[in-house]
């Protein structure tokens, strides 16, 4: 109320102080045209009594004037006529008793020059003109004409009287929008927020409200929004934590993450740095959508930089990344750490990334049998954008002591020593996403020497498996000077010594906070199938992943066991990946073609064995698909870990469904309990179908409960905790002598 009463004197002050100073101004011009009116009109009056007055008064005559004044004066209109003397001679009557007060007038028109002005006569405003007489070229007195002025005051009146209504009508109706206007748009909205904040307290999940103006309260809502999440995940964090407590289970959650990192690092920030930045900004039409990747190592690296805030450096490569800004709180709306994009012109994407990285150093480190391609334009844009990109952790590390540095993966093989040189207080780690292949396959590598100094700079080289860090070392020792200590497992260059470590990735404990998703039953409405075994898929599309030998495998599953035609639909959901290197262009033919072959050798009406969806989805369109399939295919022919094997088991906590995993991927290490196959044996993953789609169910159940323990148990929050802990136990200050 006190509000609207502020509001409300606030408009009436503005109100009166415009209408008044408008009236004013109005009544300043009216007077000015009154005075003109009157001016002319009394000059016309002087002009016509002047000549018979001169007459009379030159010739000295007695009489004559009682005749003049009845000619010239009227009720409004007195006429007045002075000798030289200033004497009056004749006046008209209504006048005669006060004309004491236009004498001065009198003298100047005597003196020559006529005058005129406003004087009160008798009481009343009245507009004097007095002329001087002029007789033979001689002045001989003067004539005064008086003309009734007081119209003026009546008119001023009447304008102030209406402006007085005006001020009142535009009172009232300001009055009553304002309460109108407030009461709809802050009043009420404030309640309905109110209402909103009481039942979020309570721990529901509750929409914010319509807002009835965004400008006004959209700031406020996000925030509350906000808000509101942290507390449900500290919700949900205390709930874990006490459920976990009274398991008596040492499982790792984000918020022991959380407070790992609080004592060991005293809530230091961590620095992250990796090509693929954890969401990207892109224009549809004239709005713009952020887009979070297709990346395993973005779905590992986000719970943990959510839990441990701090910057993440890396390339911003969204369409409208640049719009949105080189620096940006993430999540956006409950900003948990900060994104710091670098931006690289088009050659140095194109020989860094697509070049060095992705034509060189991922088909040398997969075992695929896809030749890599080295080429020194590329390798000279990979060391730049090594550079670049430490110069910008540099700049961002420069006030923190001691900072603690995760480099994520391949694309960054040089960049532990360079940082290294520049912070030897840093503490730095190197995680090799993807596989080390053998010595053998390494040497080919032209820059191999460059680049295994460059991670060796590193404190701590991780790697998904044992048998990586095997293979790495090996190359070590035969490909530079240093000492390989086989014990510890490390490699000490000078005063400087790098730990190599298995470190397997995983995904948090929960994919996503379960959605509203679509149940089974309409997934498979969807489908337009009505079967009873859905099978899925989820990849990038990478030659790596298999999936032409998948489909055929499927295609051969269907063949040897033709009872389950109509029975089983297979849905694969492939995100399009690096598609400007020609042979990625290739999959994505090969793939679409072979999907096609299989369906038009096996689709009967109403059913088709293999349904594709070519495109990138969210992970809340994904989720519903891992948790309702009842065998998930992951058929990597190489792959350091593969995250979606787990995100499968994680979203399959209350389920049993079956995981048909690829021997060639790390997470075959980890999760015994899936049906390990041979992804280039047809008949081995055709056969993995038939056990999938036969298993008993509490067979499924068990190993499926199984994987799940091994999941949570070994969480990307412990992967992160373990990284963290072996990089806290490193000695430090040891500067990396130059090359
Ligand atoms: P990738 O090969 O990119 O990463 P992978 O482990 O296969 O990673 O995970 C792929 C991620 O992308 C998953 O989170 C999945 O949900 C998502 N994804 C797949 N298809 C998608 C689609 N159609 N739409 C949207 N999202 C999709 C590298 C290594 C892996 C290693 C990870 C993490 O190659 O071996 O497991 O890093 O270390």
């Amino acid at each position: 109320m006190r509000f609207l009463l502020r509001l409300l004197g606030a408009m009436w002050i503005a109100t009166l102080a415009v209408t008044i100073g408008f009236a004013w101004l109005e009544l300043q011009e009216e007077r000015r045209e009154l005075v003109a009116d009157l001016e002319r009109r009394a000059a016309l009056a002087a002009d016509a009594v002047r000549e018979p007055a001169e007459r009379l008064v030159g010739r000295g005559a007695r009489t004559g004037y009682e005749r003049l004044l009845a000619r010239f004066a009227r009720a409004d209109r007195a006429i007045a006529i002075y000798d030289d003397l200033g004497g009056l001679l004749a006046a008209s009557a209504d006048v005669r008793a006060d004309l004491g007060v236009i004498s001065p007038l009198v003298s100047e028109a005597l003196r020559g020059t006529a005058a005129r002005t406003m004087r009160v006569v008798l009481g009343r405003a009245t507009w004097v003109h007095v002329v001087p007489l002029v007789w033979e070229d001689r002045s001989v007195g003067a004539a005064a004409v008086l003309l009734d002025a007081r119209h003026l005051e009546t008119r001023e009146w009447s304008l102030w009287r209406r402006t007085a209504v005006r001020l009142g009508v535009l009172g009232l109706l300001l009055t009553g929008i304002t309460f109108l206007v407030v009461r709809w748009s802050v009043t009420q909205p404030i309640a309905r927020m109110a209402a909103w904040t009481r039942q979020i307290k309570t721990g529901k999940e509750v929409a914010p409200p319509p807002t009835a103006d965004a400008s006004l309260f959209g700031p406020l809502a996000q925030e509350v929004d906000s808000l509101a999440r942290s507390l449900a995940r500290a919700r949900i964090a205390a709930e874990h934590e006490a459920r976990l407590r009274l398991a008596g289970e040492s499982v790792w959650t984000e918020e022991r993450l959380k407070q790992f990192v609080r004592v060991r690092f005293d809530d230091r920030p961590i620095f992250v740095v990796s090509n693929r930045e954890p969401v990207s900004h892109m224009r549809e039409g004239r709005a713009v959508r952020s887009v979070r990747p297709a990346s395993g190592l973005v779905t590992a690296l986000e719970p943990v930089m959510l839990a441990c805030g701090g910057v993440w450096v890396a390339h911003g490569s969204g369409g409208a990344d640049r719009d949105v800004g080189a620096r940006i709180g993430l999540p956006e709306g409950d900003p948990q750490y900060t994104l710091r994009r670098v931006w690289l012109d088009a050659a140095e994407e194109s020989g860094y990334y697509y070049g060095f990285a992705n034509e060189g150093l991922w088909p040398l480190c997969h075992i695929v049998h896809e030749r890599p391609q080295f080429r020194a334009e590329d390798w000279g844009h990979y060391c730049a954008v090594n550079e670049k990109f430490a110069r910008t952790l540099l700049e961002e590390m420069e006030s923190t002591p001691a900072p603690i540095l995760l480099v994520q993966d391949y694309h960054f093989a040089l960049l532990p020593q360079m940082v290294k040189r520049a912070r030897p207080d840093a503490r730095v780690a190197l995680f090799w996403h993807i596989p080390w292949p053998n010595f053998e396959a390494f040497r080919i590598c032209p820059w191999q020497h460059e680049i295994l100094l460059g991670m060796l700079g590193a404190d701590l080289v991780g790697f998904q498996t044992q048998f990586h860090c095997n293979n790495f070392l090996e190359t070590v020792e035969r490909t530079i000077e240093g000492r390989v200590d086989w014990d510890r497992f490390a490699v000490v260059r000078g005063d400087h010594t790098a730990h190599v470590l298995p470190l397997p990735i995983s995904v948090a404990p929960e994919f996503d906070a379960p959605g509203n998703g679509p149940d089974r039953t309409r997934l498979l409405a969807d489908l337009g199938a009505e079967v009873e075994f859905l099978g899925i898929g989820v990849d990038r599309v990478d030659y790596t992943k298999g999936l032409p030998e998948r489909f055929r495998a499927i295609r051969r599953f269907f063949e040897r066991w033709p009872e389950y035609r109509r029975r089983v639909v297979f849905v694969q959901l492939a995100s399009p990946s690096r598609s400007r290197i020609p042979r990625y262009q290739a999959l994505l033919h090969e793939t679409e073609e072979t999907v096609r072959q299989v369906n038009e050798a096996l689709a009967e009406r109403g059913w088709k064995p293999v349904v594709y969806h070519q495109r990138h989805h969210e992970h809340a369109e994904i989720q519903p698909w891992y948790l309702h399939a009842d065998f998930c295919m992951v058929t990597s022919l190489h792959d350091g870990m593969n995250l979606v094997a787990k995100e499968f088991v994680v979203t399959q906590q209350q389920g049993d469904g079956v995981l048909i995993l690829s021997r060639f991927a790390g997470a075959a290490n980890d999760l015994r309990d899936a049906l390990l196959v041979n992804p280039y044996d047809i008949d081995d993953v055709a056969g993995a179908v038939h056990r999938a789609v036969t298993m008993e169910r509490d067979e499924r159940r068990r190993r499926m409960r199984r994987m799940v323990s091994q999941v949570q148990e070994h969480s990307v929050y412990r992967w992160a905790a373990m990284l963290l802990a072996e990089l806290d136990r490193m000695p430090l200050g040891v500067s990396l002598a130059r090359e």
